[in-house]
């Protein structure tokens, strides 16, 4: 009979190769050692070091899955998950960082780009030297973006950008941007998103910083505006058309964001654990009781679950074998349970929950934007309420 691992109940981790585990091994090392001293102050300062961006650059944490051709390490889907999971580990924000960067930018160049554009930009984005933003979000226009109003229409040489993209992470530290518009190459074409590509110091583009976050306060997070910006044709992607563009990459950063989740919630697990054990109540440890006892005995439930679920969504992405809906039940089964689990070894901290030092309050209050982005936790509900009834409910039309 082996041990029972407290950490690792089903022994998850003996099922990775040993490429995936050399690059979850290298992502963890990093995350402990350069991330984790950093994230109290950065959370707490609102502080993006820059420096991190080419540090994971140097170790190929950046767009991992990208051929080496253009800079990648072409690591597995698997791999890029283990990734997000040490890094989540230590804080959402800087996971956020690395997905958008990864899925969201080097994702669609790499997918939809020209050999041009794709030689142009992924390797300094995989090397951290430039960093990248996806706009598809507007201020009137988040879980339904096929409504946006942010438009492109067509002139000599390129087109013409106007509208404006909100809450897009990394934006106001950005270097390039992939914007998502409704393009129209004359004037009575029926309008179509399409993809561009926009360069900091554009005329008329603009990416204000957004204030006071209450969470996910060590990521930037900022607007991009368009006036009247000028986006040559080299800077548009030429075939892709419709929201399946956008879509496309959501499904590969929600996937990273499904195993983002299960480092935060073993973080907060063994947190809230090693507490009960060391804290003394009623002359015993915390952890002596029923109560606490349950609790961890739930929350090690849920986080096997949760690594048994991405680990097997990651194998199926590897084989192609994947749907969207299953990533749909993944972000949204790991991140609410990862959000549960904050939420309650925040509890089991009593008041020194409350400070930044134990950093289970960090997680938790990362965690509610980690629930809203990417499409909010109700939103997958009823992604996955489509695939089960075949009737959408997102509008009343039913
Ligand atoms: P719908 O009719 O469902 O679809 C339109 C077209 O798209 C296709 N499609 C997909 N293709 C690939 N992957 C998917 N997951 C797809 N889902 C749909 C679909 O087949 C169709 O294609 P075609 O060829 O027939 O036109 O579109 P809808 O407007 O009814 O969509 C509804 C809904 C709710 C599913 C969708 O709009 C949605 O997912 N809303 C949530 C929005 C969202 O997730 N926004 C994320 C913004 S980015 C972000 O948050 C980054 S945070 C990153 C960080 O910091 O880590
Ligand atoms: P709304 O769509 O207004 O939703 C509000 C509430 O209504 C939610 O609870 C939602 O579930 C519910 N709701 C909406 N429609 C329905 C319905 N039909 N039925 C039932 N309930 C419904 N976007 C980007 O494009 N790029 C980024 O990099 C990016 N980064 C982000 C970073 C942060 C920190 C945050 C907070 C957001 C970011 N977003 C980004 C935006 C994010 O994707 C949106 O906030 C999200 O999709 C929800 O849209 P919304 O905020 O407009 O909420």
């Amino acid at each position: 009979n082996s041990q029972f691992n407290i950490d690792d109940a089903y022994l998850f981790e003996s099922e990775l190769n040993e490429d995936d585990k050399m690059i979850m091994e290298t992502a963890r090392e990093y995350a402990q050692t350069k991330l984790e001293p950093r994230a109290l102050k950065g959370n707490q300062e609102e502080i993006f070091d820059m420096d991190i961006a080419k540090e994971m650059g140097d170790l190929g944490l950046l767009g991992a899955t990208t051929d080496p051709k253009y800079g990648g390490v072409g690591a597995s889907q698997t791999a890029y998950g283990l990734v997000a999971r040490e890094v989540e580990r230590v804080d959402s924000g800087y996971r956020s960082f690395m997905s958008v960067q990864s899925s969201l930018v080097m994702y669609p160049i790499s997918q939809f780009g020209t050999e041009e554009q794709k030689e142009r930009f992924l390797p300094r984005l995989a090397s951290g030297e430039i960093i990248g933003c996806f706009g598809l979000t507007e201020p009137d226009h988040g879980s339904d973006p096929g409504s946006m109003v942010t438009t492109a229409v067509k002139t000599d040489g390129g087109w013409i950008l106007n509208g404006a993209k909100m809450w897009i992470t990394n934006s106001p530290i950005s270097d390039v941007g992939i914007v998502w518009a409704k393009a129209k190459e004359h004037k009575d074409d029926k309008p179509v998103i399409r993809g561009f590509i926009v360069e900091k110091g554009m005329d008329g583009y603009s990416c204000p910083a957004t204030k006071h976050k209450m969470s996910l306060r060590a990521s930037s997070t900022g607007e991009m505006v368009f006036e009247d910006v000028f986006v040559p044709d080299e800077n548009v992607f030429p075939d892709i058309r419709g929201l399946k563009g956008p879509f496309m990459c959501l499904n590969s950063a929600r996937y990273g964001i499904a195993w983002g989740a299960v480092g935060a919630a073993e973080f907060c697990y063994q947190k809230a654990r090693q507490y009960v054990l060391d804290r003394k109540q009623f002359g015993q440890p915390i952890g002596a009781n029923q109560l606490p006892q349950t609790k961890l005995a739930n929350m090690l439930t849920e986080i096997t679950s949760m690594q048994l679920l991405a680990l097997r969504l990651g194998k199926l992405k590897d084989e192609g074998r994947d749907h969207h809906a299953m990533t749909s039940l993944a972000k949204r089964n790991n991140v609410g349970k990862a959000l549960d689990i904050a939420r309650v070894a925040r509890d089991m901290h009593g008041g020194n929950g409350i400070t930044g030092e134990y950093r289970v309050i960090h997680h938790m209050v990362n965690l509610e934007s980690v629930n809203t982005y990417e499409g909010t936790y109700d939103i997958h509900g009823l992604i996955l309420g489509r695939e089960i009834t075949g009737i959408q409910s997102f509008t009343p039309k039913g």
